[in-house]
């Protein structure tokens, strides 16, 4: 037979576990604490047990009272682990966020992504604006024959800019014929008039060669775009304003004068100027289609007239840029480059 056990000491000690667990339960730093308190208070083993077993000693009477305090407790101690467990997830939130929170303003790492060379930019700059005239990019090859480069372009069997001194001559072709780098982009303006009809607006962007002695100005590969329009009733007034507003948009709005000049495929030919901080300088030759090319063509030089012009893109990026040297365009040096 156990002891007896008063009603005063059995809600002494409810008394006690409540304050006990709510003392334990406001401690808790973690949801495995807290799981571990749920088992250690209202386990089947737990301290409630242990006050409910004892509750078989006290006077039937007596019982109910115990029971519904019992109750009471219970009740109270999941609801005070319900809010704990809430309390402690969401601060482990709280802490979460303000751990990865991402300081925008912190030093960055940022790696300049790469960039166009000033080169490719003054070409792209030089097709928008033609582009912006209404004229299509066309191509061609850089290796081309005797053909394509000189004797369509009226360049006469024994005129200077064969010269060896000029061209890269290649081995000969599997035919036989004549190979060479091409000197300007002129073919490509013929292989096109030999593709297409008139009319006609074409820029021919692209490499060309010539064999020069490197120095400051001179490089033995340089970049050209070409300006073809043919049309009926074209005239040098077409020309004289097509390339002032060429010029005007790439350089700003300066002065632009014609100096009347030769090239064996056009006629009558000149060469442009800007006047450009205080100077005047040199940026591009032009010209009437000579109509000995266009008859060379099948073209009928009586109904279809036409102008042309060349311009060197190197020369073009330095004067934009007061770049003196135009080696410093090919030696990829990044220190240089990145400035543009
Ligand atoms: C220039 C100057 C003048 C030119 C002529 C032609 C063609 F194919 F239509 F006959 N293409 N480019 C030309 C005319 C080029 O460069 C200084």
């Amino acid at each position: 037979m156990s002891a007896t056990i008063t009603l005063q000491q059995l809600t002494d000690q409810l008394q006690a576990l409540e304050a006990e667990a709510a003392a334990a339960i406001g401690a808790a730093a973690d949801p495995a604490e807290l799981e571990q308190l749920r088992v250690d208070l209202l386990g089947k083993k737990g301290r409630l047990s242990g006050v409910l077993g004892a509750m078989g000693r006290l006077p039937g009477e007596e019982r109910p009272q115990v029971g519904q305090r019992a109750n009471v407790l219970k009740e109270q101690v999941q609801s005070l682990l319900g809010e704990r467990l809430h309390q402690l997830q969401s601060s482990a939130l709280d802490d979460r966020i303000a751990r990865e929170t991402l300081d925008v303003t912190a030093p960055c790492r940022y790696v300049p992504p790469g960039h166009r060379h000033p080169l490719q930019a003054t070409v792209e700059e030089i097709l928008d604006i033609f582009a912006g005239l209404g004229y299509r990019v066309s191509e061609g090859p850089e290796v081309e024959s005797d053909h394509y480069n000189f004797t369509a372009l009226n360049i006469p069997p024994h005129h200077p800019a064969r010269d060896m001194q000029d061209t890269f001559y290649l081995a000969p072709g599997a035919d036989g014929g004549e190979r060479l780098l091409r000197t300007h982009t002129s073919p490509v303006q013929i292989r096109h008039l030999e593709a297409n009809p008139p009319p006609v607006r074409i820029v021919a962007p692209g490499r060309v060669y010539r064999r020069d002695a490197v120095d400051a100005t001179h490089s033995p590969v340089f970049h050209q775009v070409e300006v073809l329009a043919l049309d009926e009733g074209l005239d040098f007034s077409h020309l004289r304003g097509t390339v002032t507003t060429f010029l005007q948009r790439f350089f700003g709005d300066l002065p632009v004068r014609f100096r009347a000049s030769y090239f064996p495929f056009t006629e009558p030919s000149a060469e442009v100027d800007v006047r450009w901080r205080g100077r005047w300088l040199e940026v591009m030759g032009c010209g009437m289609v000579d109509p000995a090319v266009l008859e060379g063509l099948g073209i009928d030089s009586e109904r279809w007239s036409g102008f042309a012009a060349g311009l060197g893109v190197e020369r073009f990026c330095m004067v934009r840029h007061g770049i003196d040297d135009i080696r410093r365009l090919y030696t990829s040096d990044l220190r240089f480059l990145e400035q543009f």
